[in-house]
């Protein structure tokens, strides 16, 4: 089996801390059994930057490999072309999205420089895996260095119509870097769909009907990897110590009402203020359920340096603070909102208390938390899906409650839907997706990336 070596922007941890995300703990077995390389960001910012001594945590077979980034970086790169222009884009937002010369040469500047620091650790016949948006020319990059390894890369978020794309500066520039890829994967047939029609209309390119398409005299694979979760080792999480614990606050608390969950990271492409107004219009147009259940959210920060986090988090707090003045009593809040994170086995046990989750984005690449409920309920009386059209994960979970999420009243409608759901109904559409989950856990999905990657 040859050599893996991941590069992410951000890497690890090694051990499972119970912060580590689901992602992190599938690149990890995965590393361990081949014994590999994981390079990125250290997370840290200093004056050397990208010229800083590599950091090397070795843990048996695997060994974490990090670089510091410069404030420059940190702001063009990062905060810059990363999150204030492609995630943006390629989330279906050009409204908000930044288009600066500077920010692109600082991530160009920085996908170099990460390749020329990756290129002496490699050997000729390890297999290269890239992940995500902040790493689009990587690959172009080492190809010019020599390197002729088999090269893998994984976009985690949404791959939008050409014609949205094809707004942003030297969009060109961006696409032909990732066609020195060996293997493009993406999340779904739709993004896949969408970056074949791009190759099409933007590039002359052609489909060769096998899996691989042609554009700019090179040929690459290109599929679709929906990523899942140790879907297992989730429901396990939840009958756990800390998972049961958590649960049983929560029921204390509850006293016999009902919960919704929602789980997301602050960001605006999660929809939680339309979710927030769904929640409004549902105990408007249902006021029988007034006082019987809430919504939990918990939405720990991110990037709170970009300026739109900041201001979505107090439309947040605003908006919570209205529908609570509108409906509250004295013994009843109909949202709680909580912007810090939970350990990971204790949100199992969030999940399993929770008759419903609203896993509403306005667009997502997959989404971890509808598989994440999913995967904590108990079998025998599980909880409802309410999932976003719009997630990536939609196109695998067709047996939760489908909603478009800026549809508050279809919302609504379908949160008293889920409330009324009999038991046998509730516990056929959990099984269909739980199998479907074990099926497609994070092993299947890494697995079968990377044997496509060695086809
Ligand atoms: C990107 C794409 C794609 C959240 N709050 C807490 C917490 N979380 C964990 C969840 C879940 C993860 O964060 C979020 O994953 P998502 O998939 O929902 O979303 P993104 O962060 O936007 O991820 C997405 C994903 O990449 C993978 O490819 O699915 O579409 O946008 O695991 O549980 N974890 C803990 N405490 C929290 O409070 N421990």
């Amino acid at each position: 089996m040859k050599r893996l070596v991941v590069v992410s922007n951000r890497v690890g941890p090694l051990k499972d801390t119970g912060k580590a995300g689901g992602l992190a703990v599938a690149l990890v077995d995965m590393l361990r059994e081949r014994g590999g390389v994981w390079f990125g960001w250290s997370g840290e910012i200093s004056d050397v930057g990208t010229f800083s001594e590599l950091r090397r945590e070795r843990s048996k077979t695997v060994e974490l490999c990090t670089i510091d980034i410069d404030a420059t970086d940190n702001a063009e790169f990062y905060a810059g072309y990363a999150n204030r222009t492609l995630w943006p884009v390629l989330h279906y937002r050009l409204d908000i999205a930044e288009f600066s010369p500077v920010f692109e040469a600082g991530y160009r500047r920085v996908n170099e420089r990460f390749a020329a620091r990756l290129l002496p650790l490699l050997r000729s016949d390890d297999q290269i895996w890239v992940h995500d948006y902040h790493f689009f020319h990587l690959g172009a990059e080492l190809r010019r260095m020599g390197v002729e390894n088999r090269i893998g890369f994984f976009l985690h978020i949404p791959f939008p119509p050409p014609d949205m794309l094809s707004a942003l500066p030297r969009h060109r520039d961006l696409v032909r870097s990732l066609l020195a890829y060996d293997l493009i994967g993406l999340q779904t047939d739709r993004d896949r769909r969408h970056f074949v029609d791009y190759l099409r209309e933007e590039a002359g390119g052609v489909d060769l009907g096998d899996g691989r398409v042609e554009a700019w005299g090179r040929i690459a694979r290109v599929a679709a990897f929906p990523i899942g979760i140790d879907t297992e080792g989730f429901h396990e999480f939840a009958d756990g110590p800390e998972g049961r614990r958590e649960r049983l606050r929560l029921e204390r608390h509850l006293n016999g009402r009902r919960q919704i969950v929602g789980v997301d990271r602050i960001d605006y492409s999660k929809g939680i203020p339309h979710r927030f107004r769904a929640v409004e219009r549902f105990f408007d147009d249902y006021p029988e359920h007034r006082g019987k259940v809430s919504l939990l959210q918990v939405a720990p920060p991110s990037r709170s340096e970009v300026d739109a986090y900041a201001e979505i988090r107090r439309e947040l707090e605003h908006l919570a603070g209205h529908i609570n003045g509108r409906f509250a009593d004295v013994d009843w809040t109909p949202i709680r909102f909580i912007t810090r994170g939970f350990p990971r086995r204790a949100l199992s046990g969030v999940y399993r208390a929770s008759r419903m989750a609203l896993v509403t984005p306005l667009r997502d690449g997959m989404n971890l938390v509808a598989k994440e409920y999913v995967a904590a309920q108990d079998h025998q009386d599980p909880g409802v899906l309410l999932l976003s059209r719009f997630a990536g994960a939609a196109e695998s979970m067709g047996e939760a409650l489908i909603v478009n999420p800026y549809a508050a009243d279809e919302v609504a409608s379908a949160i008293k839907a889920a409330l009324d759901m009999p038991l046998d109904e509730r516990r056929a559409r959990h099984h269909a997706l739980y199998t479907r989950l074990v099926e497609g856990d994070a092993k299947h999905w890494a697995n079968s990336f990377l044997s496509m990657l060695d086809r």
